[in-house]
């Protein structure tokens, strides 16, 4: 891929009112999903549900691409179709998360490396040839007592650069993802400072490793209150603070910026996102969003594993694919959301 297929690619993955799905759950994460619905965590049942979710017909008007997990990107749809192809076909980017896990750091305690560099090359020019147009890398960074340090933020910062330069040698969009978790009793402004200061490091590092700008599409945590925080931010204040932390850091060559929910529950997500695009109609780059469990969530619940439910599932998906379409444009209302 060419240098302008690389800019191509990562804009039209980020097209108006159009989103990333992502369905990239490693099998210990599948697994706690499928648990929430007594499913268990077979192969045939991890491809039936994902089946679900990429041959949902409709799902393309606000789909532009889907995260896979390398078992997914290996299985078929149920009439023998290969996953990638199948979405290829409908004109929906298949993607890969490629990363293979955030581990325990040492000599950090309660802090995360995420790691999958070696063989990364090789691994990527196989993704290639299956038909991935990106991949994703997903580092975590945790606020508490004392975290997160300046050595796990330059680490994983620099992690992620490594894999950006390899996915652009190898004609493949990075998806570069430093996720600042929402899990703890912080307020917004801690927030605020720790995606700041996480995302500048994030800009160096990719700079040093010369990975160019206009290529890549960041998907990063909003700027929010912890879940256990006392004092919960309205839903324009995350929109404001979101955008000027954003402001603050991100180049305007960036072709674009997804939001991950992080679980924040699937209304709050799209609520979240859509005041942001309603309120700041000139920012450098347009946001979007790359949920897994904000758009999944009701799906996963109105399936239940059952062949039966697998209409009313994808119903479910296509109304959360569709409020959060309308949210990239700022036209998202209480009534869209009710009319299920
Ligand atoms: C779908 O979940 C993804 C995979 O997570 P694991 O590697 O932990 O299994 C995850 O990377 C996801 O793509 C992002 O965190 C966004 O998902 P949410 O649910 O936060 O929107």
């Amino acid at each position: 891929m060419s240098a302008q297929e690389l800019e191509t690619t990562a804009r039209a993955m980020v097209a108006k009112g159009k989103g990333i799905l992502a369905i990239d759950e490693s099998l210990p994460t599948i697994k706690k999903r499928f648990d929430s619905i007594s499913v268990e965590s077979t192969e045939e049942n991890r491809r039936a549900y994902r089946n679900l979710l990429i041959t949902n017909p409709g799902g393309n008007e606000y789909i532009s691409g889907m995260i896979l997990f390398d078992e997914t990107m290996r299985q078929t749809t149920t009439d023998g179709t290969p996953f990638p192809q199948a979405l290829i076909k409908q004109g929906i980017m298949p993607g890969i998360k490629v990363d293979t896990g955030a581990k325990d750091m040492a000599g950090h305690s309660n802090e995360k490396i995420t790691e999958g560099l070696d063989g990364l090359r090789e691994r990527l020019a196989e993704y290639k040839k299956l038909g991935a147009k990106f991949a994703k890398w997903r580092a975590v960074i945790t606020i508490g007592d004392g975290i997160p340090s300046t050595g796990c933020i330059e680490a994983n910062a620099h992690v992620l650069a490594r894999y950006a330069a390899l996915c652009q040698e190898a004609g493949i969009v990075p998806m570069v993802e430093p996720e600042v978790l929402m899990d703890a009793d912080n307020t917004i402004g801690r927030c605020y400072e720790v995606t700041l200061v996480t995302l500048k490091t994030v800009f160096n590092e990719l700079f040093r490793q010369r990975v160019a700008i206009e290529h890549i599409i960041l998907k990063i945590n909003m700027v929010i209150s912890g879940k256990k925080c006392k004092t919960q931010a309205g839903v324009q204040e995350v929109a404001d603070q979101t955008v000027r932390c954003l402001l603050n850091t991100v180049p305007a060559a960036l072709p674009g910026i997804v939001f991950l929910s992080g679980g924040q529950s699937a209304e709050l997500a799209t609520a979240h996102l859509n005041a942001m695009n309603a309120k700041y109609k000139n920012l450098p780059w347009p946001l979007s969003f790359s949920y897994g469990r904000a758009l999944q969530d009701p799906c996963l619940k109105a399936w239940a594993g059952k062949k039966e439910n697998v209409s009313a599932a994808r119903a479910a998906l296509l109304h959360r694919e569709k409020c959060n379409s309308l949210a990239c444009l700022g036209k998202y209302t209480a009534e869209i959301e009710q009319a299920a």
